[in-house]
């Protein structure tokens, strides 16, 4: 996904060196290469602009955090536009209490409408626990029908049909009134498409949303075709008024351009993207996420996230120092898994603490007994540390097998959590003291170029 696009961007910050101050003139040529990127990624001229604009605003004007240094810096600024640029924060489906919820699936021929209604139901069943009936408004094509049908039976989800009526507004209102005889909360209507915006087809979507009035009206939209795609949202979103878009076909090697411009431009942010022609490939769109994921440096960039953003500068230094002086202990490191949890960012922290607990969490929205689970693994991992004597929290070096075997024990965990935790630490440990001494962990030394490869390696030591 993105692939020529996170490799021009890594090019791009390949002139920033990673220690020293950045002069203004590295800051131009790295925005005029981020400005190519973006434009042969077919993103938007005017919001290519704007975005410049910004970076450089920003770049110039900035806070000078603790922990990063002038490099690191521009590349946080450039993570957090282009998280504001994919849309800010996740949005998830929104449903009133008035059953049945109306859903309706818009957008051009061959988009994947078909083939997303029936992942949309299967989601919506099997993750939110959510009971949806399907139906089919493309009374144009025989084979329109004939596809959902066999979606439908595959997937074991109820599909409404009628073959009598030919009237798309008349079958969605009998698919509705059958909705509410037998218990269906949603309504998912898979419409009807045209290869080019038509009065006629949107007059004939407008009847069905004035009558159902559906929660959610989706556009759905096909990745690779970029700006034609963007277009045509916001000739859909003039007439209807839509409350989201699904991004399909982002398994193929799509550029980027509509996946960046389509919020911008629509004002409507993207739910969903496909992912494959599998009925499970879809997923919850996170704008962080995939802005990391188009830098190339998730984990890194998520621990900087936190390290800028939630530790006060004073207590960075008193990190630092204690990071210098070896003596980042799982005290502190207990320390902040609380802080954390105070600040009701688990999930955040969770993002850099290898495997394990993110998997839990898994995707789409967490459930209740999603981030119970999550306060059980924090608590677990408290417990474990608190079976620790103070000297072992002090130096992890001397917990040996019998040790590990006592605080498992101790906490009523096993030697396989204990192993997990302490790797973790060490992770962690080795992480930050480099992100805090300026030195560059090796996904942005990839990023930032080879120069500073040789230096640290010289520079390597053990753990
Ligand atoms: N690779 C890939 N193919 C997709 C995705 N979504 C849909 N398709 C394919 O795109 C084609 C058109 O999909 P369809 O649902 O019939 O589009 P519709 O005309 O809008 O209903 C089909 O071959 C689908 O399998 C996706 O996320 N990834
Ligand atoms: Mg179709």
């Amino acid at each position: 996904m993105f692939d020529s696009l996170s490799e021009k961007l890594r090019l791009a910050f390949r002139d920033l060196r990673g220690q020293g101050k950045v002069t203004e003139a590295q800051l131009e040529t790295t925005l005029r290469e981020i400005r190519v990127a973006l434009l042969e990624a077919d993103v938007n001229f005017k919001i290519v602009r704007q975005f410049i604009d910004s970076i450089k605003e920003k770049a110039l004007g900035q806070e000078v955090l603790v922990s990063l240094n002038p490099a690191q810096q521009i590349i946080k600024i450039v993570h957090d536009q282009l998280i504001e640029l994919l849309g800010g924060t996740s949005s998830r489906l929104l449903f009133t209490q008035k059953n049945p919820n109306v859903v309706m699936i818009v957008g051009l021929q061959g988009s994947g409408k078909t083939t997303t209604s029936g992942k949309l139901a299967n989601l919506l069943y099997t993750r939110e626990n959510r009971n949806p009936l399907l139906v089919s408004a493309d009374v144009y094509r025989p084979a329109a029908r004939e596809q959902l049908r066999i979606i439908a039976r595959d997937l074991k989800r109820p599909l409404f049909e009628d073959p009598l009526v030919n009237d798309p507004l008349e079958l969605c209102r009998r698919a509705r009134r059958e909705a509410e005889l037998k218990g269906f909360d949603t309504l998912l209507i898979d419409t009807a498409g045209r290869l080019h915006v038509d009065d006629e087809l949107m007059v004939e979507l407008e009847s069905i949303k004035r009558e159902l009035l559906p929660a959610e009206i989706l556009f759905v939209a096909d990745a690779m075709t970029g700006q034609d795609a963007v277009r045509s949202a916001e000739t859909f979103h003039q007439r209807l008024g839509l409350s989201g878009v699904i991004l399909t076909k982002m398994d193929g090697d799509t550029r980027g351009g509509a996946a960046l411009s389509i919020k911008a431009v629509t004002s409507q942010p993207i739910k969903f993207i496909g992912v494959g022609e599998k009925y499970d490939a879809i997923e919850p769109f996170y704008p962080d996420r995939m802005a990391s994921r188009i830098l190339g440096m998730g984990d890194v960039l998520s621990l900087i996230e936190k390290v800028s953003a939630e530790v006060d500068q004073a207590e960075a230094e008193k990190l630092q120092e204690r990071l210098r002086r070896d003596q980042f202990t799982l005290e502190d490191f207990r320390d902040q898994l609380r802080q954390a949890k105070k600040l009701g960012s688990v999930g955040k922290f969770l993002d850099f603490l290898p495997g394990n607990l993110l998997r839990s969490v898994g995707l789409g929205k967490i459930t209740p007994e999603q981030m119970a689970e999550v306060d059980d693994q924090v608590k677990r991992t408290e417990a474990i540390i608190n079976s620790m004597t103070r000297q072992e929290r002090s130096n992890h070096r001397i917990i040996d097998g019998s040790r590990r075997k006592r605080i498992a024990r101790g906490s009523g965990t096993s030697v396989e959590a204990v192993n997990q935790l302490l790797k973790q630490y060490v992770d962690m440990r080795q992480m930050m003291r480099q992100v805090m001494s300026g030195r560059m962990p090796a996904p942005l030394q990839r990023a930032v170029g080879h120069s500073m490869n040789r230096r640290s390696k010289k520079k390597k030591r053990k753990r």
